[in-house]
């Protein structure tokens, strides 16, 4: 199950894993993508879609409790979804845009986690790999709520393996750096120019990185566990601490 997967890295995933074989169910609000994606990937009986809001709690007990037979015992969670809105100071930002980052990146993902993992650990096996970032361990100016969301990710995901001890599921929380996807076309409300910024003359992640990332995880044996991936591409490095000087 891939939430997220009308664009970017869970779209890429997507791809990468029907091509390997994999049935799938695929989340996003965008219908006519999940369709289309359907269409391309090998119909109905290769993947279920859901559409609905992840950080509507109701909308995702629902489409969890309404799974065919057929895709009711879920192997892997990619809880991918998810998204930064704007990159203005603390003290200006949007406390709408606030408010939606958490109900998507911290309230979505314990949803879904929470709603899936009695069934996961009734069967013994079973794997969730949350998509984290670079900002939840690396602050910088502007990120603030998001930044906070993915440090939420990253100990969420530390927490749930301690409870999870012994149960046979994996969990892995998986940290991109810049990756050039529809990210930035969200976080800057469609301002292409500015997103098209974040990329240029640098060479970014793609999504295809972070699908190849997940389906070697997903590949590895059941006794191993990588708890932690932080990548970023090799033309991006953190900054140095900031320090204020005052005008002589
Ligand atoms: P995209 O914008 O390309 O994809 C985001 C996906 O999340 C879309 O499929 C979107 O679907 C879905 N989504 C967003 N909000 C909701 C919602 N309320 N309900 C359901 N689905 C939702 O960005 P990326 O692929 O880059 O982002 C995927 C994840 O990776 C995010 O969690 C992001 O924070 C993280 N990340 C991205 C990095 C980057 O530089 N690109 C780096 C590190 C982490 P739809 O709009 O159809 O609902
Ligand atoms: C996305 C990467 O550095 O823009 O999580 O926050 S960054």
């Amino acid at each position: 199950m891939i939430t997220g997967a009308t664009s970017g890295f869970g779209e890429a995933t997507a791809r990468l894993f029907a091509k390997n074989g994999w049935r799938l169910i695929l989340t996003g609000r965008r219908k006519d993508r999940l369709e289309r994606l359907q269409n391309e990937l090998g119909g109905a009986d290769i993947v279920h879609y859901c559409c609905f809001n992840i950080s509507d709690r109701q909308a995702v007990e629902n489409a969890f409790q309404s799974l065919p037979e057929s895709f009711s015992n879920i192997d892997v969670l990619l809880n991918n979804a998810g998204l930064a809105l704007g990159l203005d100071p603390a003290d200006e930002s949007n406390l709408d845009d606030w408010e939606q980052m958490v109900d998507t990146n911290i309230k979505g993902l314990m949803y879904c986690t929470r709603t899936m993992l009695p069934k996961m650990k009734q069967r013994g096996q079973g794997y969730i790999i949350n998509i984290g970032s670079v900002a939840g361990n690396w602050p910088y100016p502007g990120g603030n709520v998001y930044c906070a969301t993915k440090a939420f990710v990253r100990q969420f995901s530390l927490a749930i393996r301690a409870d999870l001890l012994g149960s046979g599921i994996r969990v892995t929380n998986i940290e991109p750096g810049n990756a050039e996807t529809e990210f930035s076309t969200v976080r800057f409300n469609n301002d292409e120019q500015r997103a098209e910024n974040v990329y240029q003359n640098t060479k970014a992640l793609t999504a295809d990185d972070i699908a190849e990332t997940v389906y070697w995880l997903v590949n590895t044996p059941t006794h191993v566990n990588v708890t932690t991936m932080e990548i970023m591409p090799t033309e991006q490095s953190t900054g140095a601490l900031a320090v204020y000087r005052r005008d002589k």
